[in-house]
């Protein structure tokens, strides 16, 4: 799937705030397809072995902690240059960064709780992708 397919998380402060239509509403327009999608909430453990890459940096118990706090959206997308486009499309991490009319400047509220994840890689995009679906569950 590498260069065509990335990986993203509907976050809890977004699910929560009830933003899941909006959100996707973007992911459409932007022209990315939906490969695989589901609601799901992750376990502390789930989220710390999600983060693990961050494991050593002074905001991971947080994350982990936030990351499980409630239901995620978890997905699949679809479209060239996946990863790179979908970044483009979330915006800058911290969401007083990002630009005008990304998904984060319209609705996150802080760096912690941005309102998405995004793969930052084509290897991570595998990786996340797998860890959420099976080969099965995405079309
Ligand atoms: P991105 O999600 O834009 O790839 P990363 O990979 O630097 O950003 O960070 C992963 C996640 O960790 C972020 N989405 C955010 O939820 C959290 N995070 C990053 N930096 C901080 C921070 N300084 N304080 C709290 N949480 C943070």
């Amino acid at each position: 799937m590498a260069g065509n397919r990335t990986f993203t998380m509907i976050k809890p402060d977004a699910v929560k705030a009830g933003h899941i239509g909006a959100i996707l509403a973007k992911i459409n327009e932007a022209g990315f397809r939906i490969v695989a999608m589901k609601l799901t909430k992750l376990s502390p453990e789930k989220a710390g072995e999600f983060y693990e890459i961050h494991k050593e940096r002074p905001f991971y118990g947080e994350l982990v902690e936030f990351m499980s706090s409630g239901p995620i959206v978890a997905a699949v997308l679809e479209k060239e240059n996946a990863v790179e486009s979908f970044r483009e499309l979330i915006g800058a991490t911290d969401p007083s960064k990002a630009a005008p009319g990304t998904i984060r400047a319209l609705f996150a509220k802080s760096i912690g709780e941005n309102a998405v994840h995004g793969a930052d890689s084509d290897e991570n995009a595998v990786r996340e992708a797998s860890f959420h679906f099976a080969a099965t569950e995405m079309f």
